[in-house]
């Protein structure tokens, strides 16, 4: 009896040892670059691919005060006339196991405010912040790819 009631704590123990707290998603971002800006330039770039393991969403970008003023995650649309337009967005959903891809004509990262034009060689170093998942600095190279 009593080594019964023994074996059923142990088994509590390692039941609540496995509970925890759910585990976070986590992002992978690839490729992320940022074409060379015009030297007139005062806006600027980033794109890359993200694809999180469970669902989530991207809710900012964040980038030092010493490139750029801020950014923000843009759209870019087609109006009926066939004009492109773009427009800011809250944040960017990212389903499980879906790579999400920030390209020209698409989803992209818009640095406002460049302190500097971005020219091929420099690195940027991007804060991704989601809804769920831990924060992640992304090195962002800049080409003229
Ligand atoms: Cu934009």
């Amino acid at each position: 009896m009593n080594r019964m009631v023994f074996a059923c704590v142990v088994a509590m123990g390692l039941l609540v040892g496995c509970a925890g707290p759910p585990r976070k998603p986590h992002v992978e971002v690839k490729g992320a670059w940022a074409p060379v800006s015009a030297p007139s330039a005062r806006v600027g770039v980033l794109y890359a691919v993200l694809t999180s393991d469970r669902d989530d969403s991207l809710v900012s970008v964040r980038v030092p005060s010493s490139v750029a003023d801020h950014a923000e995650l843009h759209e870019t649309f087609t109006e009926p006339s066939g004009a492109m337009g773009m427009h800011m967005i809250a944040g960017v959903a990212l389903p499980a196991h879906q790579p999400i891809a920030f390209k020209p004509g698409g989803l992209h990262v818009m640095l406002i405010g460049l302190t500097s034009p971005l020219a091929a060689g420099d690195t940027i170093e991007a804060c991704f912040a989601f809804r769920r998942a831990d924060s992640l600095v992304v090195r962002v190279g800049v080409s003229s790819r």
